[in-house]
């Protein structure tokens, strides 16, 4: 049996009581108001006027908090909204059917804590996305990042330009040519309502100006000379870019931009903004004065790679952290100027790193990360001049240049996707390596029962 602070992410305070226990048997009941029958659902038992296991609202918890409270007899699930309710069952799911008495009181130190997935460079099926979607979940990561184009695939239809996909989506397009595919905006609005289900907001990036090859190879008229430009399909980056001096560039932007926020109810869109190797520093501010207004006339809140710092950003802007040392202090003059950062440092998050010299997958630009790597930084501490006050949350972005597979992608996100949920959600001073460890180790039998490919890593004495 678990012990009741055995789960990940670790709870804000676990208090056992007795040593009672509360069993779970295929009959035990749940109720349930009508707001919450959808997430009572989750936890997979029958329904009843007067459960055992009673799930509750109390709105003058905050949204994602919730209060566990387990006796012989009982089990009381409290949360503040639905979602709150949805991350207690989870804790639930976690301690299995075997529940230690006592509190738990719970809720998150960021409100973001995302993962990111890169369709372009591979495409993965809205079915595969689902199910991952549903294994990120079990860690409380409440975004999902899509990062739907790059130089390499468009994968996302758009009204008006259906060459991106039907070009740049098909036959031969991601990396070594073997990740074709593209969401129809049906798929796309079926993803996002599966992701709402699970308390998951998609937040939609279209990367510009620059991994732009795909776009130009559908688009000639995108090019600078107006010139084909040849598919491609390695992994270079920093190659290609939209022409901030032409109209038709911004004709495209926006029809691409009022497409995906129409599609998405969250509240976020990410126009990437990264590694514009190949556009004149003159030609990327121009770009930006442009666009990074769009999403807010849209009603989202714009987020770009933090390469964006470097032009004026509209009010309420945020500036998403990748690098493995400041470059400059352009993030910290936007934490000053009082917009919020993601943290997603490569040497820390960066899920398509390698875990070690031996790792069949992978990159290693930004060195190994292994699971302790993962675990043992601090958002807060990492960039001068950007504080607690400062930090939006924290996001674990997985690239596909070497992914041919969902099992490709679970040996890369897990163990340490459950890291970094970890980082985001658990108090700064409750975090300590040998707990997470311990911890971690009892997901071994529980990844292998599901069939969940997971990397054995040698840091963890797996059960
Ligand atoms: C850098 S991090 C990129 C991506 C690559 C990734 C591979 C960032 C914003 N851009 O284009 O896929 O490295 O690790």
């Amino acid at each position: 049996m678990r012990r009741l602070g055995d789960v990940i992410p670790l709870p804000a305070s676990v208090r056992p009581v007795t040593d009672a226990t509360f069993r779970t048997l295929p009959g035990t009941t749940v109720s349930a108001p009508p707001g919450l029958a959808a997430v009572a659902a989750h936890l997979g038992q029958p329904l009843a006027d007067d459960g055992a296991i009673r799930l509750v609202l109390d709105p003058a918890l905050a949204s994602e908090a919730y209060r566990l409270e387990i006796t012989a007899e009982s089990v009381t699930l409290t949360g503040g909204s639905a979602q709150g309710v949805y991350w207690g069952v989870q804790t639930l799911r976690q301690l299995g059917p075997d529940l230690p008495a006592g509190i738990i009181e719970d809720q998150p130190r960021y409100g973001y804590r995302s993962a990111m997935l890169d369709l372009a460079r591979h495409f993965f099926t809205p079915a595969e996305v689902e199910a991952h979607i549903d294994l990120l979940a079990q860690f409380k990561i409440n975004h999902l990042h899509l990062h739907l184009t790059d130089d390499q695939g468009w994968r996302l239809e758009i009204p008006g330009w259906p060459r991106l996909t039907e070009v740049s989506g098909g036959e031969g397009t991601g990396c070594d040519g073997t990740g074709p595919g593209f969401l129809t905006l049906t798929e796309y609005a079926d993803l996002v309502a599966y992701a709402a289900a699970r308390f998951v907001t998609i937040v939609p990036e279209i990367d510009m100006p620059g991994h732009v090859n795909a776009v130009q190879v559908a688009y000639p008229e995108l090019t600078a000379d107006g010139e084909p430009v040849e598919p491609r399909t390695d992994a270079e980056v920093g190659y290609s870019s939209l022409v901030a001096a032409k109209e038709e560039t911004y004709a495209f932007v926006e029809t691409v931009l009022k497409t995906v926020a129409d599609l998405t109810p969250g509240p976020y869109l990410h126009i990437g903004g990264d590694e514009c190797h190949s556009t004149p520093a003159a030609d990327y501010r121009a770009f930006l004065d442009r666009v990074l207004p769009l999403p807010g006339a849209l009603g989202k809140t714009v987020i770009g790679w933090h390469e964006i710092a470097a032009a004026d950003l509209p009010t309420g802007a945020v500036v998403q952290y990748w690098r493995i040392e400041p470059v400059d202090d352009a993030v910290a003059r936007a934490a000053a100027d009082g917009h919020q950062v993601i943290v997603s440092p490569a040497d820390r998050t960066y899920l398509d790193m390698k875990y070690d010299a031996d790792s069949p997958l992978g990159l290693d630009w930004a060195g190994h990360v292994d699971v302790r790597r993962a675990y043992e930084w601090d958002p807060a501490e990492r960039l001068p001049g950007v504080g607690e006050e400062s930090i939006l949350g924290v996001e674990a972005p997985l690239w596909s240049e070497t992914l041919r597979s969902v099992a490709d992608v679970q040996y890369q996100t897990f163990p340490r996707l459950p890291a970094v949920a970890e980082v985001g959600w658990s108090p700064r001073d409750s975090r300590d390596w040998e707990s997470f460890r311990e911890r971690l180790a009892a997901f071994g039998p529980v990844w292998t029962a599901a069939g969940i490919n997971f990397h054995r890593s040698p840091e963890i004495d797996w059960h």
